[in-house]
């Protein structure tokens, strides 16, 4: 256990994490100082009273005077202040790192642009199928340190970008970047490469790297190494096969599943079956018929491709957790319907190049509607036949008012949602609250 006796310890951003971190320090006798450039932060009405708290700004007396600072994923490094603390030479690191260091149990890591938290539920359900206490946390949305000093014997963690840039001492017995596209833009001037640098973090000291066969960005720095496992659609030692006209998941040479025996569809969700189970494989020596139970019971996560109503033949869709272009574009893919498709994008699009959805969304078997802070440049996607709107509730209102059996609702917003809501839950939520009144 590393002794923090002594620190002066600013913790910046409250929200979960710095609640968490707060907690952390707390029970280790040390009492840390709390910052947020914003004046009332989720978690203030959570905070000890006897904990120090500084809003609307970094308070850079407190930033001169501590020895260490712990970052919430939601601040940027490349905050001036913290720029200048750096310089001063003063230790600045994230929640994951106090937690691997702390962790006396394996770690599974997993990061990717998509796909992130389904590979990191269903890991967690195959191990916990074989009768292993696993703890699964990160940016899945239970802070990491709150699976500390619990009975687990594995963790499986979520990590974003964000966080692997404050994480230096993972040693994860398996870990993996699942994919990489354009994300997070606006956090990375330097783009896709720089976004890169900050996931390969994920590999550092890893027993096993599970990366993908079909994109070479998730390759550790220095290539294919003899740490590597990988899975992939055509190629890779866990990938997908073609037996009589049905898709099959196989490891190496063994059968392991007809996909159609899974509650999960869609091409995508089958690599990330492989991706688990590649990942499941090289953390816990799993029994092959365990594995498979795990995969046909999983059902998938909340808001994501969700269908949430259903009346008078028109579905409604809750696909908030589409918070990028590509995870827009994979849900457009398969998409087969028989009247019209009402489209919802809009919020923060993280200054990300729209138009590779174009494609997607011309015909008169789509209509466009568009809110939030990025609506204006979403709905110039489809200048003849975009709905502008200032929110998501007025966008529904209108598509109320138009849909008729056979029509297809979607929210796939391809941004962030916290321009407008307190995360892509409550987002979610509310339009499925409004599907039910409106549908
Ligand atoms: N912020 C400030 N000032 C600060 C700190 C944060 O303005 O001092 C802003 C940032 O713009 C940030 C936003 O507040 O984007 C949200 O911060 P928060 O306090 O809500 O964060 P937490 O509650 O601690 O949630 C974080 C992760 N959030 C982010 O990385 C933005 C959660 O991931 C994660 O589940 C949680 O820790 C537990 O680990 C969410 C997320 O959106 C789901 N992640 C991004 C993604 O998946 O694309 C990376
Ligand atoms: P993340 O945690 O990385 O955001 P999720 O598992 O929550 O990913 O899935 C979010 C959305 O990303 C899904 O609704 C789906 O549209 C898309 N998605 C999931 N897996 C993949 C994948 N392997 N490749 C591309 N897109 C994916």
């Amino acid at each position: 256990m590393v002794n923090y006796q002594g620190k002066q310890v600013v913790i910046i951003g409250l929200g979960l994490t710095g609640l968490s971190c707060v907690e952390f320090f707390r029970a280790r006798g040390v009492t840390p100082r709390v910052m947020d450039i914003r004046y009332s932060p989720t978690g203030l009405d959570k905070l000890p009273d006897d904990v120090e708290c500084w809003l609307g700004s970094l308070n850079k007396q407190w930033l001169l005077e501590a020895t260490l600072i712990i970052v919430s994923p939601g601040m940027a490094l490349s905050h001036p202040e913290l720029v200048a603390s750096a310089q001063a030479g003063v230790e600045i690191i994230g929640d994951i790192e106090l937690f691997v260091r702390e962790a006396k149990v394996p770690v599974v890591a997993i990061t990717g642009s998509n796909g992130k938290s389904t590979v990191t539920r269903l890991m967690g359900d195959i191990v916990a199928c074989a009768g292993c206490l696993v703890g699964v946390g990160g940016n899945i949305g239970l802070p990491a340190l709150m699976l500390l000093d619990r009975p687990y014997q594995l963790c499986v963690l979520e990590l974003s970008s964000f966080q692997l840039e404050t994480t230096h001492s993972l040693h994860a017995v398996a870990a993996s970047i699942l994919n990489i596209s354009e994300d997070h833009m606006n956090r990375y001037p330097l783009g896709l490469q720089q976004y890169r640098a900050a996931k390969l973090e994920i590999y550092r000291d890893a027993a096993i790297c599970v990366v993908n066969a079909d994109d070479v960005l998730t390759l550790p720095v220095d290539g294919y190494d003899d740490r590597c496992v990988s899975f992939g659609a055509k190629s890779g030692d866990y990938r997908l096969c073609c037996r009589d006209g049905q898709t099959w998941l196989m490891a190496r040479d063994e059968l392991l599943l007809n996909c159609a025996e899974m509650k999960i569809s869609g091409r995508h969700n089958y690599i990330n079956a492989l991706a688990a189970v590649a990942l499941a494989d090289a953390a816990w020596s799993i029994p092959r018929a365990t594995s498979l139970v795990a995969l046909r019971q999983f059902s998938g996560l909340a808001h994501r491709f969700e269908l949430v109503h259903e009346r008078k033949g028109v579905r409604w869709i809750d696909d908030s957790k589409a918070t990028n272009v590509g995870n827009t574009e994979m849900a457009l893919k398969g998409l087969t319907i028989a009247g019209t498709l009402h489209l919802l994008l809009g919020g923060d699009g993280k200054s990300a190049d729209f138009s590779p959805l174009a494609h997607w969304v011309q015909g008169s078997q789509v209509r466009l509607y568009c809110f939030g802070q990025d609506g204006e440049q979403l709905a110039a996607l489809r200048p003849d036949d975009a709905t502008l709107t200032e929110t998501l509730e007025q966008a529904m209102h209108i598509i109320g008012n138009r849909v008729r059996s056979g029509d297809l609702v979607l929210l796939s917003p391809a941004c962030a949602s916290l321009d407008q809501f307190k995360n892509f839950e409550v987002r979610g939520d509310v339009f499925t609250q409004l599907a039910r009144e409106i549908g």
